[in-house]
């Protein structure tokens, strides 16, 4: 069986879910798309031998569309990923599920109420090798207790940006794996704000969040979305028993003319990859075997959100800021 997915949005993200579905992750095909600019559904259906629907609810209802990815602009994820709740739809919406945790909510509440296990969400660094090693020493018994987390999310270049995006759209990544590597919920929250670069046009960037969690671990996460040298995400883990530090990886390591060094790309999709096309390959097999997804599920969604909220917050006042979670949904337990 081959799973048929359609592609709302095919923009950067969207084009590079559809290249890996039609040549990298088996099992799988791009059967239609939608995007607002009908070139560029135009440009990427011919490179997957899909169709063009110009409308994305009838793409979400098409009866040769098995599933939807959701890879459009954040404020139109809920409308979009309802509907694919409603059409009993398996759905992965990039991140963030929705700006805001109201939305989340809804989502939550239609796929609580239609019983299924439907909603994804792009957080693809769970599919890191490196983020799966650092997080299995995480769990080693001879780090012992997890103490801090030092985390560096750096982007090549994003002149005006809002400087709410450098939390809702880049360290929102680090906002859920967090979480996911300490096995530990968010407390609290706070964001400094030191001199910006002079490359970011009036943006406030960068940025340094620090994340309290409910057991006192501190992750504290820069942000600087106009570094200019290249795209590069670290992240260190401080335990009782040690560190582990997950470097930028590389193959080579050149030296030359008086310097040693490895390369870095433009953006994310030469870093994380991998790790997309095994997020791909990880849901396609889930959807063939009829299995649990893999994905990052609504609420941990809704987590990040919140999270990502209370870090705007602080960002807007100065001063920490609470993380106030509802009640876990038993859908979700
Ligand atoms: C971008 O939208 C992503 O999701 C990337 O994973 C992140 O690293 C980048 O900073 C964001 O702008």
């Amino acid at each position: 069986m081959t799973v048929r997915v359609g592609v709302i949005g095919v923009g950067v993200m969207g084009a590079e879910h559809a290249r890996l579905l039609t040549r990298e992750v088996a099992g799988s095909e791009v059967s239609a798309v939608f995007d607002i600019d009908a070139d560029r559904a135009a440009e990427v259906a011919a490179s997957c031998d899909a169709r063009v629907l110009d409308d994305p609810m009838v793409l979400i209802k098409d009866g040769d569309v098995d599933c939807v990815i959701i890879a459009s602009s954040d404020a139109t994820h809920e409308h979009f990923v309802l509907a694919a709740v409603a059409a009993g739809k398996p759905v992965l919406c990039e991140k963030p599920l929705a700006p805001e945790t109201e939305a989340c909510g809804r989502i939550m509440a239609a796929e609580a109420a239609a019983g299924r296990q439907l909603v994804g969400v792009g957080f693809m660094r769970r599919f890191d090798p490196g983020y799966l090693d650092l997080r299995a020493q995480a769990r080693s018994e001879d780090l012992g207790a997890l103490l801090m987390l030092h985390c560096v999310h750096r982007n090549e270049s994003a002149v005006g940006v809002p400087s709410s995006v450098l939390i809702t759209g880049s360290a929102v990544h680090e906002l859920d794996i967090a979480r996911w590597l300490l096995a530990d919920e968010p407390e609290s929250v706070t964001v400094h704000t030191p001199r910006a670069t002079s490359r970011g046009g009036g943006t406030q960037d960068p940025m340094l969040l620090v994340l309290r969690t409910v057991a006192g671990a501190l992750v504290d996460i820069e942000v600087f979305v106009n570094a200019g040298y290249g795209y590069e995400v670290r992240c260190e883990l401080v335990a009782e028993g040690g560190t582990v530090l997950l470097d930028t990886p590389a193959e080579t390591v050149r030296r030359a003319g008086n310097t040693v060094g490895r390369a870095v790309g433009h953006d994310w999709r030469g870093r994380f990859g991998d790790a997309y096309r095994r997020e791909l390959q990880q849901w396609v097999d889930a959807l063939r075997t009829g299995g649990p997804s893999p994905l990052a599920s609504a609420w941990d969604g809704y987590v990040a959100t919140a999270t990502a909220q209370a870090a705007v917050r602080s960002l807007e006042t100065g001063s920490t800021q609470p993380v106030v979670l509802v009640d876990k949904p038993g859908f979700y337990r």
